[in-house]
């Protein structure tokens, strides 16, 4: 079935849609759009969740009554369809007084008031039931070497982190963070740039268990890394806490593209991983199906809802051509022809000790390395032709 239904889990940031085409070089093309508009115009897309920073539901410094009011109006909408808020986040990087960043600024001053407004984003999300926290330090960074001591940075970083885990833990919040990789844009270079940095750094915390990944198709494709490989480490280590699902066609600026018209390969790839696991079945991801991605800003509001729908109908399509692979049996043999289940198998014997293994004779004095490679191709091409037909719908 490629009509989303609530059961697809799929959710959206408040800032997608809601994005008006600002870009560095020129203006709005789009009128702002009302939150209680985009929480009925989702739902009816087939959408479960909406997600979003402070700023994108209350304007930067409003008045405690307007922050009162949006957040009531939002909750009468919520009421209203049945959607829900699996996710919020702090916006920490569009007012001036961050741009040098939140958690990790020179001046201490600005860390303390950014820590104080992600308390703040906590409480309110632990009020409408979200279990995700995301942290994207966009502003987290530097462009010059000798303007931040990165070391230093890291520790304010992970002072905050370890802050924000004992609030959650001492208010019996459920909540989880999800850390947010990104290599570059806006800053010259962001801290924890990639999933495997943001996994380094998890470990070195108070509560690593409290900590996981939030990683962004586009943002590890702007580093040139395969994304549905970045995935299936997150989910070795069981850091996949949320997902950010979008489109990016190489190294350049974040495009933010719509779910699959970037890297289509890797998004079936992805898809595959996310609903049908690994050779051995598992583990797989059963959070949100989240879109972090931005209506181009040569469409009208039409386009806008569109471009959601396509986010939501093109991972359905890829999850139908994914159980179609899996399920073909010339697939299944190409698979077991390209040994790819025997990478299961532990390379010791149960019971085997490096005693007995150097004693065994074939592994090595009689293992004939010539005869049995040369010559003897790995059938992966094949495999890869064959998930290309699927994708095609050629299969
Ligand atoms: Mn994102």
């Amino acid at each position: 079935m490629t009509t989303p239904t609530r059961d697809d889990r799929f959710s959206f940031g408040l800032w997608t849609v809601g994005y008006d085409g600002t870009d560095p070089f020129g203006g709005p093309t789009r009128a702002p759009l009302d939150v209680v508009h985009v929480v009925e115009k989702l739902a009816e897309l087939g959408a479960y969740g909406l997600t979003f920073h402070d700023d994108d539901l209350f304007a930067f410094g409003s008045s405690d009554a307007d922050r009162d009011r949006q957040i009531e109006r939002l909750k009468g909408a919520l009421a209203e369809t049945g959607m829900v808020v699996p996710m919020v986040t702090t916006n920490l990087f569009s007012a001036p007084v961050f741009k040098d960043g939140g958690f990790t600024a020179n001046d201490r001053d600005v860390r303390r008031y950014a820590l104080r407004k992600v308390f703040r984003q906590l409480d309110l999300g632990a009020e409408l039931g979200a279990k995700t926290f995301v942290m994207w330090g966009g502003r987290e960074g530097a462009e010059y070497d000798s303007a931040k001591d990165i070391r230093q940075a890291l520790e304010r970083y992970r002072e905050a982190v370890d802050l924000l885990g004992q609030y959650v833990v001492d208010k019996g919040y459920d909540i989880r963070f999800a850390i947010e990789p990104k290599p570059n844009e806006p800053r010259g270079d962001i801290l924890l740039p990639t999933v495997g940095h943001a996994l380094a750094f998890i470990s070195s915390l108070e509560r690593p268990e409290m900590v996981g990944l939030n990683p962004e198709v586009g943002h590890e494709q702007m580093a040139g890394l395969n994304f549905a490989a970045g995935i299936a480490q997150a989910l070795y280590h069981d850091k996949l806490f949320h997902i950010d699902l979008n489109g990016q066609r190489g190294i350049k600026y974040d495009q933010d593209l719509v779910f699959g018209h970037g890297d289509l390969h890797n998004a079936f790839a992805l898809v595959d991983l996310l609903e049908n696991g690994g050779v051995d079945g598992g583990p797989t991801y059963n959070g949100p199906r989240h879109f972090d991605y931005k209506p181009s800003r040569t469409e009208d509001e039409v386009g806008v809802w569109e471009s959601a729908a396509a986010n939501m109908r093109t991972y359905l399509l890829l999850k139908e051509r994914a159980a179609a692979f899996r399920a073909d049996p010339e697939v299944q043999e190409a698979l077991a022809a390209a040994k790819v289940d025997e990478l299961a198998v532990p390379t010791l014997s149960p019971g085997e000790t490096y005693t007995d293994f150097l004693a065994d004779r074939s592994a090595y004095e009689d293992f004939d390395a010539d005869a049995s490679f040369n010559g003897k191709g790995g059938g992966f091409v094949r495999l890869q032709q064959l998930a290309t037909e699927h994708l095609l719908g050629a299969r």
